[in-house]
C-alpha cells in the first residue's frame, strides 16, 4: 500500500468531502484533523553510509595532522558523535553481517569474508521494506564474493562481486540483475547512483538508501583527482610500532610473530613498500569519501529532504597502521575494534551532541527500525540507541560488550581471539593458540602497553570478566566455533630481513 503525503491525503479527503456523504462542518473538520495527524506521522527516511576500514581518527576533525574532512566534520557538527563506538568483529563481511541482522557472529554464522550470509536471515532492510519503505543497497556487499546478484529487501540494488575494483576499466557493476560497464572511480560512481536515486524519491514512500562504500579498503588506490596530495606528509608513527623488547614485554608471541608477516609492519601485504606510503594514500582515498558525503547531504538538501533524514555514517571495522607493529584489522587492540559513528538528523538530534556510551554495529539496526517506528527483530542482539541520540538517557545500558573473531586459514598469522570491554578494562583471551591472554586498565593505558594478565592486584578481576564473557557465550550456545572450508595454504610467508619469531615469555620457564 502507497503512503500518501500531506497534499495528497487533503486532496483526496477534498473530493470525499465535496460529496454528499459530509455535510457537516465539524465532521468534515474532524476528519482533515485525524487525516494530518496521520500523515504527519509518516515515517523518517533513513541514509546510511559505511565506510569499508575507516579508522575512528582519520578524520580532520579529530585533530589529524594533515587529512582534511570538511563535509564529515560538519557532518559531525551538527549531529551526533558516538564517541565509543565498536565492531562485535573486526572483520569486513562478519562486521556487515552484524550491522544487517544486529547480531553477534555466533549467531548470524558469517564467520570469515567468503561465506554467504544464511538464507534464513532477518535484515533490518528486510523489515523496513515490509513496513512500507522503498529501500536501496548501492556499494560492496562481500557476504559471498562469487555472486553480486541482488539480495532480499532492496527495491534498488547496484553492486559488484566480492571487493571489486577502485578503477572502472574492464569492471561492470549489478544493477537490478543486469551488467552494466563502471565507468568512474568507485567511489564517484557509487555516489552517483546514491543522488540518482535520492533525486527519484517522489513516490511518497519514506526511503532507506544503504550506501556501502569499497573505498577506503586496500589495496590502496587513489583517485586521480587525489594522487600524490600527502605524498609527502610525514607518517605519524604511533609509539608501539617499533621492534623493541619494551614494546613487547608481556606481550602473546602471536603479535610478534604476526608483525613479519601480511598483516605486519616488516612485510605489510607481503610487500617491501613502507607502511607510511601506504598510509598517505589510504589518506588520499578518504577525501573522495569526504566528497561521497559532502554530495549525498547536498543531495538530500535539493530534494528537500535534509530535515528529516536520519543520516548514520559508520566505518565497518577499524584498522591498524603500526599499532602493536600491526597493519589492518582482526584482533581486539582499540584501533581494530573502534569505529567512526555519526549519526545527523536536524529534526531529532541537537548540533554537538556526544554520546559516551559504548555503542555498536549489533546496535545499528535496532536504531533504524526504531527510527522507522519498527520493533527490533526478536533475533537481534543489539539495543537501539535512538534515545541516546535524541539527548535522552537509557538506564541499564550495557556494561561489557562481547568482541569476537575466529581465526581464518586465509590469515593465519590472527588467533581466534574473545575480548570483553568494559569502559575501563579490557580482557582479551585467545583460543587454540599456546601463547598468553592480556587485559588492559584502558584508563591508565591507552595504548595497551601494560599488560595485567599476570598482576596479582588483577586476578580476581580477570576471574569475573572471563566469567562474563563465557556467560554471554554459553546463554547463545556458542561454545562451537564454527569455521570455512578451507581451500588453501593461506598468506602464511616471511620476509627473511624481518622479525625473528617470538620467544616464549620468561615466566613460562621452569628449571625443574
Ligand atoms: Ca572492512
Amino acid at each position: 500500500m502507497r503512503f500518501l503525503n500531506r497534499r495528497a491525503f487533503i486532496e483526496s479527503a477534498g473530493l470525499f468531502l465535496g460529496s454528499s456523504f459530509l455535510s457537516d462542518n465539524a465532521a468534515a473538520k474532524s476528519f482533515l484533523n485525524s487525516a494530518l495527524d496521520r500523515t504527519s506521522a509518516a515515517k523518517r527516511n533513513i541514509v546510511f553510509i559505511l565506510i569499508d576500514d575507516l579508522r575512528y581518527d582519520c578524520l580532520g576533525f579529530m585533530g589529524h595532522p594533515f587529512l582534511k574532512t570538511p563535509n564529515i566534520d560538519k557532518l559531525v557538527k551538527n549531529g551526533a558523535n558516538c564517541r565509543n563506538s565498536f565492531v562485535t568483529t573486526s572483520l569486513c563481511s562478519p562486521s556487515r553481517a552484524s550491522i544487517l541482522t544486529g547480531q553477534y557472529m555466533h549467531n548470524h554464522k558469517v564467520v570469515d569474508n567468503n561465506d554467504m550470509m544464511p538464507a534464513d536471515a532477518v535484515t533490518f532492510p528486510q523489515l523496513l521494506r515490509s513496513n512500507g519503505y522503498r529501500t536501496a543497497f548501492i556499494g560492496k556487499w562481500h557476504m559471498g564474493s562469487s555472486s553480486d546478484q541482488p539480495r532480499a529487501g532492496f527495491d534498488h540494488w547496484v553492486s559488484f562481486r566480492g571487493q571489486g575494483q577502485y578503477l572502472p576499466e574492464g569492471q561492470t557493476l549489478n544493477i537490478n540483475g543486469t551488467r552494466v560497464p563502471r565507468k568512474k572511480y568507485m567511489t564517484e560512481e557509487l555516489t552517483d547512483h546514491a543522488v540518482k536515486w535520492l533525486e527519484n524519491r517522489n513516490d511518497k514512500k519514506p526511503f532507506f538508501l544503504y550506501l556501502s562504500h569499497k573505498a577506503i579498503h586496500g589495496p590502496y588506490v587513489p583517485d586521480k583527482r587525489h594522487e600524490g596530495m600527502y605524498a609527502e606528509e610525514e607518517f605519524p608513527e604511533p609509539q608501539t610500532m617499533a621492534n623493541t623488547e619494551d614494546n613487547y614485554k608481556n606481550k602473546p608471541m602471536w603479535l610478534k610473530n604476526q608483525r613479519n608477516s601480511w598483516h605486519g609492519v616488516d612485510y605489510p601485504y607481503h610487500t617491501r613498500e613502507p607502511i607510511s606510503k601506504q598510509y598517505n594514500r589510504y589518506c588520499e582515498m578518504i577525501l573522495s569519501v569526504d566528497q561521497s558525503v559532502g554530495r549525498i547531504m547536498q543531495g538530500l538538501k535539493e530534494n528537500g529532504f535534509d530535515k528529516n533524514t536520519l543520516v548514520v555514517f559508520m566505518g565497518d571495522n577499524g584498522h591498524y597502521w603500526g599499532e602493536h607493529g600491526l597493519i589492518d584489522k582482526r584482533s581486539a587492540y582499540e584501533e581494530s575494534m573502534r569505529v567512526p559513528l555519526f549519526a545527523h538528523c536536524p529534526e531529532l538530534i541537537r548540533p554537538g551532541t556526544v554520546i559516551e556510551e559504548v555503542v555498536a554495529n549489533i546496535d545499528i539496526g535496532p536504531t533504524l527500525l526504531s527510527a522507522a517506528g519498527i520493533k527490533a527483530h526478536q533475533q537481534m542482539d543489539g539495543t537501539s540507541f535512538l534515545p541516546l541520540l535524541k539527548g535522552e538517557k537509557i538506564s541499564n545500558w550495557r556494561d561489557f560488550l562481547l568482541y569476537e573473531y575466529y581465526w581464518e586459514y586465509n590469515f593465519p598469522h590472527t588467533p581466534t581471539t574473545f575480548a570483553l570491554r568494559t569502559d575501563r578494562y579490557k580482557l582479551i583471551q585467545y583460543h587454540g593458540i599456546w601463547d598468553i591472554d592480556e587485559l588492559y586498565d584502558l584508563k591508565a593505558d591507552p595504548n595497551e602497553k601494560n599488560n595485567l594478565i599476570n598482576n596479582p592486584d588483577y586476578q580476581e578481576l580477570i576471574k569475573t570478566m572471563r566469567a562474563q564473557l563465557h556467560e554471554i557465550l554459553k546463554r547463545d550456545n556458542a561454545n562451537v566455533i564454527p569455521f570455512g572450508e578451507k581451500k588453501d595454504h593461506g598468506a602464511n610467508l616471511r620476509h627473511r630481513q624481518g622479525a625473528d619469531p617470538a620467544e616464549f615469555p620468561p615466566f613460562i620457564f621452569r628449571e625443574n
